[in-house]
């Protein structure tokens, strides 16, 4: 079973200090039955709509099992009591369930709220999707779907910028099999990490444009002097090159709040990538560093059965 925790925020000003209550929970089914299982990721990301005090809430993606991809809607005219108003299923054929969802709330245009699902392929080879949503109208009770289009291998994380025309979409790009596992045939392949914008959601066929990066391969050896991890390089017994671009893995994306910029985490590589986002161009990438554990205790093993905490190293 998983649950939301609603929790409401208290902000003191004398003291600047921010208390956190729990308001309440709702638990949120893992199948279609309405059944409530462990570690189902049934509740795995979530958007608040401000405009109409709704919670889209996607399970975590199963490639195997379609029939447990869902997004569900959540009434949060009451935060005290939260119910769910729609559940909606992905079964769409050579997709995975929805990976992240987002939506935008326009400043001062209802008409521009947009609301979308990224959906990576069941297979990491190939390319994955975004689909678009009207936010769900409370008088029909009903979901209108706006469009969908093709994005980059394996989509996560989207932001909109602040007036909903550009949604920003990081493509991690993982590795895998393109094929199902038991079949011989299916071949390692590691696809190229990259960005996808996507302009004016809001019509049938939205326009895109992919930003990958390749142009950073041939300055590849700066990057990791500058402490950039370039984690699988290939394997060269067997004749198999893994360039620098295809180990760059676009995991969270989040935009300057004058809309100018995107920074995007690259998790496996320990770095965060600048896009431009009028320019559409990676300007930098800058490595994270290091941690210096040397004064903090740490349990740094969970296979000697006990809790040792090291305090110098
Ligand atoms: C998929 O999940 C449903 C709902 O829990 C279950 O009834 C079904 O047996 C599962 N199918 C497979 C192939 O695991
Ligand atoms: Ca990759």
């Amino acid at each position: 079973m998983k649950a939301l925790v609603i929790l409401a925020c208290c902000i003191l000003s004398t003291s600047a200090v921010i208390r956190l209550q729990k308001l309440s929970s709702i638990k949120i089914p893992a199948n279609a039955n309405g059944d409530y299982a462990m570690f189902a990721g049934a509740a795995h990301k979530a958007a608040y709509d401000k405009r109409n005090r709704l919670l889209y809430v996607v399970s975590e993606q199963h490639n195997t099992n379609k029939s447990l991809n869902f997004l569900h809607i959540l009434d949060f005219t009451n935060p005290s009591s939260p119910t769910i108003l729609l559940t909606h299923p992905f079964t769409q054929h050579n997709l995975a369930g929805p990976a992240d969802i987002a939506i935008c709330n326009h400043p001062s245009d209802v008409t521009k709220d947009v609301v979308a699902v990224s959906i990576p392929s069941t297979y990491p080879a190939y390319n994955g999707k975004v689909e678009f949503f009207e936010p769900y109208n409370r008088v029909q009770a009903d979901l209108t779907r706006l469009g969908v289009v093709d994005v980059g291998a394996s989509p996560r994380s989207m932001a909109f910028t602040s007036d909903c025309t550009q949604l920003i979409v990081a493509n991690e790009g993982v590795p895998g099999l393109d094929g199902p596992e038991y079949d011989p045939n299916s071949a390692f392949f590691d696809p190229e990490g990259s960005i996808s914008i996507i302009l004016s959601s809001k019509t049938s066929s939205p326009a895109t444009l992919k930003i990958d990066f390749t142009s950073f391969n041939d300055r590849a050896a700066e990057f990791v002097n500058r402490g950039v991890r370039w984690v699988f390089r290939g394997d060269r017994d067997n004749n198999l090159i893994n360039t620098f671009s295809q180990d760059l893995e676009p995991e969270d994306v989040t935009i300057s709040p004058d809309n100018r910029f995107a920074f995007i985490t690259l998790k496996e590589n320990n770095a965060i990538a600048k896009l431009d986002i009028s320019q559409r161009r990676i300007i930098d990438i800058y490595p994270m560093g290091v941690k210096d554990f040397s004064n903090f205790d740490m349990d740094s093993s969970d296979r000697d059965g006990e809790s040792v905490i090291v305090i110098e190293c």
